[in-house]
């Protein structure tokens, strides 16, 4: 080949060269910030642009020139120039190595680097030079996604076995609360049975004091009566006239003394030389034979009775050793005595009786009122929602426990939360989202707030492998939310919706490389 042809194809080269290296400039500057699927409207080659509204159609040149000419702010996708304009879609980062997100177009090229790859900030005029950690945000993503969908087919195992476990458990409680239901039926009558029988020997026991009272009271009458000074009667404590002066010659021994029957100044109702033992026997058999009757009648107490014999006279008629009058007096006292002694066992076994009766009735009815409560949990219970197909049932009766900051929170799905002793709410509903199918604790009507709310607590479930309280935040006040970790917010579709994600991840990633190689072209 000859020189000049050879300088000349040097020239062409170099000259075709520098051309595409513009071109490649051209294009990567109206590409800035646009998402692959709008490549074709922001094409150098095009000599026009048309707005996204279509209201407006501008030179290709004005694309991405600093200057916002569409009214929606679609000519600057890669700089910040129509920031806050129309439908400001935001800077797309094609982030190579790891996911493509979007940006604000306020922050292009404000020194700060949003997205992974950097490409938000050009390097020029101020903006920074960003390096490239979008593989490692990639490689990060993908343990955290594998991390959760590992835990999520733990937990989703664990919800499987633990759902054959807890199914039919609300037919078991139903057959314990009819169980239950058939035994306070029967627990009621014996209640009843033993309230009638208390209240019966409680009557009886009135009846009885009642009658005791009266009986008191007339002797008491009788007592009084015969103790005031009485002309007429015959004074119990003076010697008897009758006894004294009785007439009877034969009341003097030989020697001019008293016979043995009488002596003047003792009391009538002794037999003289009589024992101690002898005078016990005797009164005691006079009570025999008289039963109860106390020996106030005008014979036993020597009143006046129509008969106007001397005592000594009237003893003679009777059997001359047993019946001989006593003092009326020390037999009234011992007779008193004796009724003291005998009358208030004889209560008291009423008492008794009707006191263990009354035991008997209120130990049978403190057991119907626990029996009556455990029925209220257990229809409680039965008719509870447990969620979709009863997913929640397992977690209901167990509460879990978690220091959070400076409080101890507690939570029982389908009872109670606490914040220490606050109480934060009862566990009154389980919402469930329609589109997501996540569902939510909501517990209400806790402790009155100071100038608030009652508080309460919306608590999310969150699924994994174990039963866990993993956080409460109180964003606004006495109106606390958390998160409850647990198997039971797990599903096959959720694993396999992660597993999903998982790929997807792959491939976008795979994708955003490709796409970063094919602009490097
Ligand atoms: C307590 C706690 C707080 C709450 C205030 C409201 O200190 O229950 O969570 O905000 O009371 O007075």
């Amino acid at each position: 080949m000859r020189r000049p042809h050879v300088l000349a194809l040097v020239l062409v080269l170099g000259l075709t060269v520098v051309h595409t290296a513009r071109a490649d400039a051209r294009r990567r500057h109206v590409r800035r910030g646009v998402a692959p699927i709008d490549h074709h409207r922001f094409t150098e080659t095009h000599t026009t642009f048309q707005c996204d509204d279509a209201s407006t159609v501008i030179s290709i040149d004005r694309v991405n020139d600093e200057y916002c000419d569409c009214v929606d702010g679609s000519d600057e996708p890669g700089t910040s120039a129509c920031a806050g304009r129309g439908n400001d879609r935001g800077f797309y980062c094609v982030n190579a190595g790891g996911v493509a997100t979007r940006v604000p177009a306020s922050r292009v090229d404000d020194g700060v680097c949003d997205c992974c790859d950097g490409s938000d900030e050009d390097g020029e005029m101020g903006s920074v030079k960003c390096a490239n950690t979008c593989g490692e945000e990639a490689r990060a993503r993908r343990e955290g996604l594998m991390k959760t969908l590992r835990e999520a087919t733990r937990g989703e195992r664990r919800r499987a076995k633990e759902a054959d476990k807890a199914r039919g458990r609300r037919e078991e409680w139903k057959r314990e609360r009819d169980a239950l239901e058939e035994k306070i039926g029967e627990k009621r009558k014996r209640v009843d049975k033993l309230l009638r029988e208390a209240e019966e020997a409680e009557a009886e026991e009135r009846k009885i004091r009642e009658e005791e009272e009266a009986k008191r009271r007339t002797l008491e009458e009788m007592k009084s009566n015969d103790d005031a000074p009485n002309d007429d009667a015959p004074n119990d404590d003076a010697p008897n006239a009758a006894a004294t002066t009785n007439g009877n010659d034969e009341g003097d021994d030989e020697n001019g003394r008293p016979t043995e029957e009488t002596t003047a100044g003792e009391d009538a109702g002794e037999i003289i030389g009589e024992t101690d033992e002898e005078r016990g026997k005797r009164i005691a058999s006079q009570w025999i034979s008289n039963d109860d009757a106390p020996p106030e009648s005008a014979e036993e107490t020597g009143e006046d009775d129509g008969n106007d014999a001397p005592i000594d006279a009237r003893v003679d008629e009777g059997d001359a050793d047993d019946v001989v009058s006593s003092g009326r007096s020390k037999l009234r006292s011992m007779f008193d005595r004796a009724r003291r002694l005998l009358k208030p066992s004889r209560d008291e076994a009423l008492a008794a009786q009707a006191s263990k009766r009354r035991d008997a009735h209120d130990a049978a009815r403190r057991e119907l009122d626990d029996m009556n409560d455990k029925l209220d949990e257990l229809r409680a219970k039965v008719d509870r929602d447990y969620g979709p197909d009863d997913v929640l049932i397992s977690l209901s009766g167990q509460c879990f426990e978690q220091k959070i900051d400076k409080y101890t929170y507690s939570a029982c799905p389908f009872g109670e939360a606490k914040q220490d002793d606050v109480r934060l709410g009862k566990n009154v509903a389980v919402r469930v989202d329609d589109a997501t199918g996540s569902m939510t604790l909501k517990f209400e009507n806790g402790e009155g707030c100071w100038n608030g709310p009652s508080r309460s607590l919306a608590l999310a479930l969150e699924c994994s492998d174990e039963n866990r309280l993993a956080s409460i935040e109180e964003p606004s006040r006495c109106e606390y939310a958390g998160v409850f970790h647990t198997p039971f917010a797990c599903s096959p579709t959720m694993v396999s919706n992660l597993e999903n994600e998982l790929a997807e991840l792959d491939r976008v990633v795979a994708a955003a490389s490709r796409d970063a190689s094919r602009d490097e072209l």
